[in-house]
C-alpha cells in the first residue's frame, strides 16, 4: 500500500518510514507530486494537518497522511506551537530565540505535539489523531541526532535530550510515533478487513 506523506520535511519523512519499517508493515510513504506548497494558515496543529492533507490529496487523489507538529512551552503560553517551523530563520536561531525567551524562567515544562490526518482516495478523513511527548527545556543544547528543537528538549523520565537518543529510541517515544502507531493500527485493521 502506498500513502502520500503531505510533507516537505525530510527528517519527518525519514522518521515515519523508519517507524513503519521497524514494524515490518507493507506500507510505503512517498513524497507528494510536484506542486505541493500548502498555505498553513490554520490556528491549531489539527487544522494545519488537514490543510496539508487536502493539498496533497488535490494533486495525488491517493491515500494521504499529514503530520503537523511543534513544540509547546508552558511558560510561553504554548509557543512556539504552530509557529515552530517559522519561529526564526534557521533551526539554530529558533533554539536561540526559545532560550532567550525562557531566560530566567523556573517553569521549563514543555511538550511536543503531532496532529496526523489520514485521507482516503476519495479525499475523506479516514482517521485523525494527536500524539504528545512531554519533557522540559534545558538551558543549552545537547546532542546532534534528530532535528528541530531536539537538542534542548529533555525527555521526561530520561537524563538525555531528544537529540541524545538514538533514532530507534526517539522513534519509540516521540509525539510522532505515538500518533503514527494509532494510524498504523487503523490501517492494519483496514487491510485485515479487505
Ligand atoms: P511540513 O509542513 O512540510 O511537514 P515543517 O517542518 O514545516 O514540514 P510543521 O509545519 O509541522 O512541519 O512544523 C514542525 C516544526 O516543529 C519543525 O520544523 C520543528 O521545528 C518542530 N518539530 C516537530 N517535530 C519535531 C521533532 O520531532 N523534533 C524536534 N522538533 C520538531
Amino acid at each position: 500500500m502506498q500513502i502520500v506523506l503531505a510533507s516537505s520535511n525530510k527528517h519527518k519523512v525519514q522518521e515515519i518510514n523508519d517507524i513503519v519499517k521497524s514494524k515490518g508493515m507493507d506500507i510505503e510513504f512517498i513524497l507528494p507530486p510536484d506542486g505541493f506548497d500548502p498555505i498553513e494558515n490554520g490556528e491549531t496543529f489539527e487544522e494545519n494537518s488537514l490543510i496539508k492533507a487536502k493539498a496533497a490529496w488535490d494533486i495525488s487523489k491517493n491515500w494521504v497522511l499529514a503530520d503537523d507538529s511543534g513544540l509547546c512551552i508552558d511558560a510561553l503560553n504554548g509557543k512556539p506551537g504552530i509557529y515552530s517551523a517559522r519561529y526564526a530563520e534557521t533551526p539554530a536561531l529558533r533554539i536561540e530565540r526559545v532560550l532567550k525567551e525562557l531566560n530566567g524562567a523556573e517553569n521549563r515544562k514543555a511538550h511536543f505535539s503531532c496532529a496526523m490526518t489520514l485521507l482516503n482516495p476519495n479525499g475523506e478523513i479516514a482517521y485523525k489523531v494527536q500524539g504528545i511527548c512531554s519533557g522540559s527545556i534545558i538551558k543549552e543544547t545537547r546532542g546532534t541526532n534528530g532535528f528541530g528543537y531536539d537538542p534542548i528538549f529533555l525527555v521526561d523520565g530520561d537524563t538525555r535530550t531528544m537529540a541524545e537518543l538514538s533514532e530507534a529510541e526517539k522513534n519509540k517515544i516521540s509525539h510522532r510515533s505515538v500518533a503514527l502507531n494509532q494510524v498504523l493500527a487503523f490501517l492494519k485493521e483496514l487491510q485485515l478487513s479487505h
